[in-house]
């Protein structure tokens, strides 16, 4: 998979990374950047700080490791380089920046618990180390910024991609079509999450963009859930049909749908507990 390394900008000019009296700790806030090369497995993250340093983390969580991630996190100096000339740090803590109340997302929320503390200073009323996104020990517009500018972010809790992968392009109409959905660890490192039968889908859309199947629906599904463990570039893989039927009655603007006929057609795979979408599959009813 293709990442492309996204510019950031900078809001306002925190001081960002401020280093303690032991010169050893250091906290601040700064972008992950995803380092593209050759070979994959020469690839690798590093933290691009607000005031343009860069810092190899070695214990970089893989919830983190995901390009232009906006951060904030105190860190330990190792004193020692890494094998890609950068300076090695470990991670005492890492979150997203605005990320106020540790729910791994940044909303309302957080801007309230911003708003609580806001005008407070270390040792103050009101005072919320937590809100104080940029360590400058006063909670206040440049700290209302960084999270505005981070605003909507959601970590995402494993870095899975989900795809569909069909035998043909072309089929006969009435005949099933048969697809196999794939959720894929992308990482480089191994990832565990939970599946349930009833947290995969597939939608068919016609070439107007009308939603006229999806598998879910009216399907009773056991309930249980599964642990999945992928080692890096592993996947798991569900089976589904879509019999050339429609579940839906009328399309997006009120019209009855009529019997499938011959025609384009969109697949889309999805898996809800981290609302992943497949990138539509076309085939061809004849
Ligand atoms: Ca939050
Ligand atoms: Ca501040």
């Amino acid at each position: 998979m293709l990442i492309i390394g996204l510019a950031i900008a900078v809001l306002a000019t925190p001081p960002s990374v401020a280093q303690s009296s032991d010169n050893a700790l250091f906290q601040g806030t700064g972008t992950v950047i995803y380092a593209k090369c050759v070979d994959p497995l020469d690839c690798f993250y590093y933290i691009h700080t607000d005031d343009n340093r860069n810092f190899q983390p070695i214990n970089l969580p893989s919830t983190f490791s995901a390009d232009s991630l906006r951060i904030r996190f105190s860190a330990n100096l190792t004193g020692e380089f890494t094998i890609h000339g950068m300076e090695a740090i470990v991670l005492n803590s890492i979150s997203l920046l605005g990320d106020v109340d540790g729910d791994s997302k940044v909303n309302s929320i957080d801007a309230y618990w911003l708003g609580q503390a806001f005008g407070s200073q270390e040792s103050s009323f009101g005072w919320n180390p937590a809100a104080d996104l940029n360590f400058d020990s006063v909670v206040n517009i440049e700290d209302a910024l960084l999270l505005a500018g981070n605003y909507g972010t959601r970590l995402k809790q494993f870095r899975l991609e989900v795809n569909l992968v069909q035998n043909e392009t072309d089929y006969d109409l009435g005949e099933p079509i048969n697809v196999a959905l794939t959720i894929t660890n992308i990482t480089n490192e191994t990832a565990s999450f939970s599946l349930a039968p009833s947290w995969w889908d597939l939608f068919v859309y016609n070439d107007t963009n009308n939603l006229l199947y999806r598998w879910s629906s009216g399907k009773i599904f056991p309930m249980y859930v599964m642990f999945v463990t992928l080692e890096p570039g592993m996947n798991v893989s569900m089976e589904m049909t879509w019999p050339q039927t429609c579940t839906a009655v009328v399309d997006n603007f009120g019209t009855p749908i009529s019997p499938v006929s011959p025609g384009t057609y969109y697949l889309v795979g999805f898996y809800y507990h981290y609302d992943l979408y497949s990138v539509p599959v076309q085939i061809k009813i004849i």
